[in-house]
């Protein structure tokens, strides 16, 4: 069996994860001062968000040159020494590979615009104008039209993101033997694979207004399989908005010629309006995040591999989310935790989330950092929603949430996580939500997380163990049973802030794996369950 279905990855989103110059920004050595903590953890993969220099216009994803790390975290030395600490202790390192788009001051992109016949050109998508405007209506995700005019040369270029982000055109051979070389550049340094940033991306077909899941999306992964990472025993996940079930079984085909896994977000999308953008909210409703979840872990079986997360660091924290992030804190924080670690699929924990920590409340556009709520804050008021409102929507899914200071300590000015000033504030729960006081006590969110991590180490079920829903309808009550030879358990989490009962009469309940209570109530049949209590019990 591939290492990796094993393996339980921990995200770090390096700028504010440990600062050790007092620059404000985390940097790698701060990684690797922080490996023995991810060693007690018990993770075995680090997924390091990109660490490549880049004017940071979107925090990174806009690399300007791949070869070279960025000053502000370090240099490659630091690099090299990360990789090697980290192997030292059984941990791999994934890199985040940013291949849709550039940053426009990458090399490539200089020569390219400089003039039509440069041999770069072709590295981007360059249309003429039409009718003295932008070639057609493909809109940015960070808002706003999807071209850019550029006067050096009178066309428009594509970007899909920020106009400092400009595609890739993956039409262009020599532009993808040049990625494949970056890429072998990273292998042979021994890294423990690829995180794929929005790869769903690089078949767009922008004169047909198809950006996901274009024609040669497929091809493109099997050169570049072939090309780089085919031949290496690394980890692979493709960071894919649109798959389906269906499509999740050819990016994650087990013959291994595309990737290991895909990282979906079908669950993640509940809570948006059918019509609306991710700013535009509804409520959960528990019944279709059971659904959701339950066909994934069912319909791909044995013929692909899927990402379990609850959150990274382009959305808010869970325990904010759908728990409840004040008095159920602790509670809310193990049982998402207890749900999703003993599903089917590799694990990913986003840094910080292992110590529930919240989501950072936001009072006015002062308190915003992240370019995508930056312009939708500006492009809503344009069009007339009230300041109130948008707020509301940021402080709901914005992206900063995710990326305030990992808190260190409790007893140490900005958490422990600078000497500095730190580049975003510190959120001020500091003093209660550490890691130092998570690690005193005996039943932290931080034991869970150990706990759930060493079971899913110890027993082949949690791996591959068959998926079944229980109750698929009860509005409160999130249950299911894993199945593998002859070992057996169930999961019941109640996601609500009512007490609820279900009917355990058939079930032959044995030896509890996990608790967040410290009961299991059980009379006449019935499993009672406390505001947000979650278990998981062997059955015959
Ligand atoms: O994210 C892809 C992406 O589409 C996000 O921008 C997402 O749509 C948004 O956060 C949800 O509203 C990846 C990276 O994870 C993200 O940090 C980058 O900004 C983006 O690609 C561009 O590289």
């Amino acid at each position: 069996m591939s290492w990796w279905k094993k393996a339980v990855v921990y995200q770090v989103y390096p700028k504010s994860f440990n600062d050790t110059t007092g620059s404000g920004v985390g940097d790698l050595a701060g990684i690797t001062e922080k490996l023995d903590y991810l060693k007690e953890l018990g993770i075995t993969v680090i997924w390091l968000s990109p660490v490549y220099e880049s004017p940071g216009d979107d925090n990174g994803y806009d690399i300007s040159n791949y070869e070279q790390i960025d000053p502000a975290f370090g240099t490659m030395e630091d690099m090299e020494q990360l990789i090697a600490e980290a192997k030292k202790r059984g941990i791999y390192i994934v890199m985040d590979l940013v291949v849709n788009h550039t940053s426009d001051e990458h090399e490539w992109f200089e020569e390219a615009k400089s003039s039509r016949d440069n041999p770069y050109r072709n590295y981007y998508i360059w249309r003429d104008p039409v009718d003295g405007g932008v070639p057609n209506d493909l809109q940015s995700t960070f808002g706003g039209s999807a071209w850019e005019y550029s006067e050096e040369t009178g066309q428009y270029y594509l970007h899909l993101f920020s106009k400092k982000q400009p595609d890739l055109n993956w039409e262009n051979p020599a532009m993808r033997q040049d990625v494949y070389q970056m890429m072998n550049f990273w292998l042979d340094k021994g890294i423990g694979g690829f995180r794929l940033d929005v790869i769903d991306l690089i078949g767009k077909q922008p004169d047909q207004l198809v950006t996901a899941d274009g024609p040669k999306l497929h091809d493109y992964l099997q050169e570049m399989n072939e090309a780089t990472f085919g031949h290496r025993d690394v980890l692979t996940v493709g960071e894919t908005w649109s798959a389906t079930v269906q499509n999740a079984k050819q990016y994650s085909n087990p013959d291994g010629s595309e990737l290991s896994m895909v990282f979906q977000f079908e669950h993640i999308l509940l809570d948006q309006q059918d019509d609306g953008e991710k700013w535009d909210l509804k409520p959960l409703n528990l019944v279709d995040l059971k659904r959701t979840l339950a066909k994934w872990q069912t319909e791909l079986g044995d013929e692909g591999w899927n990402s379990l997360f609850w959150n990274n660091h382009d959305t808010p924290r869970i325990v904010s989310r759908w728990g409840n992030d004040e008095e159920y804190r602790q509670e809310s924080a193990k049982l998402f935790a207890i749900l999703l670690h003993l599903m089917k699929g590799t694990p990913y924990i986003y840094q910080g989330e292992e110590i529930g920590m919240t989501n950072y409340e936001m009072a006015s556009l002062d308190d915003i950092y992240d370019i995508e709520s930056i312009n939708m804050y500006h492009e809503r008021l344009a069009a007339g929603h009230s300041e109130a409102d948008i707020l509301t929507s940021i402080n709901a899914k914005g992206r900063d949430h995710a990326r305030t200071p990992m808190q260190w300590r409790g007893d140490q000015a900005h958490a422990g996580f600078t000497a500095g000033q730190p580049w975003i504030p510190v959120n001020d729960n500091f003093t209660e939500i550490n890691v130092a006081q998570n690690l005193a006590e005996k039943d932290s969110v931080f034991a869970t997380y150990q706990q759930l991590i060493q079971y899913r180490r110890d027993h082949d079920i949690v791996v591959k163990g068959d998926f079944q829903l229980l109750y698929p309808d009860h509005p409160a009550v999130f249950a299911y049973k894993r199945q593998w030879q002859d070992d057996a358990f169930v999961v019941f989490a109640n996601v609500s802030e009512e007490g609820q009962t279900v009917d355990v009469a058939e079930l032959s309940l044995n030896d509890v794996i996990i608790n967040n209570y410290d009961e299991v109530t059980v009379r006449d049949g019935q499993l009672t369950l406390e505001p947000y209590q979650a278990i998981a019990i062997t059955i015959d």
